[in-house]
This record gives structure tokens, sequence and C-alpha cells, in this order.
């Protein structure tokens, strides 16, 4: 690998969280850039840093990636977390897809009007239409897709848990999802992202959405 590997984003969740996830369970080591201000944001554009001039970005192996589902892409095919052949990798992504959209659509509460009701379709979604489907995976296997760790499963404890987070009881009547989640925080590289102190972030909070408000200059209508 050249050099270390360092994620250029927020201090905050949103779409590094899972890159964040998956370096961790890959155990790979990690130093995070932490965008705070409009002028850092226009520094990375004028160095050419952002195809799209958007983060996340990730330095990993003499590259500047970006898109989130093409950095979480190489990292789970370097770190052997894709399957062992296309028809594992498919049926990871679809999972994967899906957990996606559910985390993204609690991701964009804190900048919602209506979050109470954005909130109640969450819920709805999450238990008819998406916790159903991962409940029905784990009757039986210990993971996901053909019998072994991918990035799918660890999108889904961090999918589960940030539905935890709002909906306290929600997994009380998915038991196989509980009892896959037992398994998975005692993953020793999870146990320890789960503790204080580590590199996972917390919910988001008035800081962090006003610091996004003001790097891209949103103004809310
Ligand atoms: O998944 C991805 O990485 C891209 N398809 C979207 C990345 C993206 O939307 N990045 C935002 C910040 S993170 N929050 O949603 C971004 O850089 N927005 C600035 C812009 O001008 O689009």
């Amino acid at each position: 690998m050249t050099g270390k590997v360092v994620l250029h984003y927020f201090n905050g969740r949103g779409k590094m969280e899972s890159i964040r996830w998956l370096l961790t369970v890959a155990e790979v080591e990690f130093d995070e850039v932490y965008l705070s201000t409009r002028e850092q944001y226009e520094n990375l554009l004028s160095d050419g840093a952002l195809m799209f001039q958007q983060v996340p970005m990730v330095e990993i192996d003499g590259m500047k990636l970006v898109q989130t589902r093409a950095i979480l892409n190489y990292i789970a095919e370097k770190y052997n977390l894709h399957g062992k052949d296309l028809k594992d990798r498919i049926m990871i992504n679809m999972y994967s897809e899906g957990l996606m959209d559910q985390m993204e659509m609690i991701m964009m509460l804190p900048f919602s009007s209506d979050a109470k009701s954005k909130l109640d379709t969450i819920q709805t979604k999450a238990i008819e239409r998406y916790l159903p489907v991962f409940e029905k995976a784990l009757s039986g296997p210990m993971y996901l897709v053909g019998g072994k760790l991918s990035c799918a499963d660890v999108q889904l404890l961090e999918c589960t848990l940030m539905l935890e987070e709002k909906f306290p009881a929600i997994l009380s009547e998915f038991p196989n999802i509980k009892a896959f989640q037992g398994r998975m925080t005692k993953i020793p590289a999870i146990s320890r992202f789960l503790q204080p102190g580590s590199k996972r972030k917390p919910q988001p909070d008035e800081t962090y959405v006003k610091t996004i408000m003001e790097v891209f200059k949103i103004k809310l209508p």
C-alpha cells in the first residue's frame, strides 16, 4: 500500500460512515481530514482532488477516490469482503443497495423540514419492506451471502444500529437479525469500534448540520 489511507469528509457520519465501518472491519488504519470551512473545500476543488466536486473522498493506494459505492466496492474487493464469485457479488450488492437506501433516509433527517413524518415512513418501510428480507436471509446462515463475512453484513449491522437509535424496540420481531447483531459485535475490530473514543461518529448534531450548510453554501427555503 502506498502511504496511509486518508478520509476527507465532515466530522460526522453522513456518507463516509459506511466507509469507516468497512475499513475498520478490514483492519485498515486510516487518518481523517475534517472538512470544516468553505476554504478547505475550495482548496480541494482547485487541487482537482474531487472528480465530481463532492465528498466523500478517500486517498488510498496512491489514488484519490470518490463516489461512496465505488469506494466501498474497492475496499470490499481488496479485503476479500465481496463474495467468492459473480453470483455472490450481485446478492451482496443488492442487499447493500437496500441498506444504503435505508441509511440515506435516516441521514437526510436533520436536513428535512418534516422530520416527524419522514421518521414514521422510515419505521414503516424498515418493518414492512427491509427488515423481513434480512430476517429471512439469516434464518440459518451466519452471514448474508455465501457463509462468509461480506460488506453487506457490515452495512446491515451499521443500518440496524442506526434504526435502533431511532426506534429502540424495532428488532423485537426480528430475532435472527438480533442474534446476527450479537455475533457481529463480538468481532474484535467491531467491538473496539463500538467503544467510546473510536473513529465511529455520533448521531448528527446542530454543529454538523451547520458546517455542511456553510461549506456547500446551502440555504434552506
Ligand atoms: O455517493 C456519493 O459519494 C455521491 N453519489 C454523492 C456524494 C454527495 O452527495 N456528497 C455531498 C456531501 S455528503 N452528503 O450528502 C457533496 O459533496 N455535495 C456537494 C455538491 O456540490 O454536490
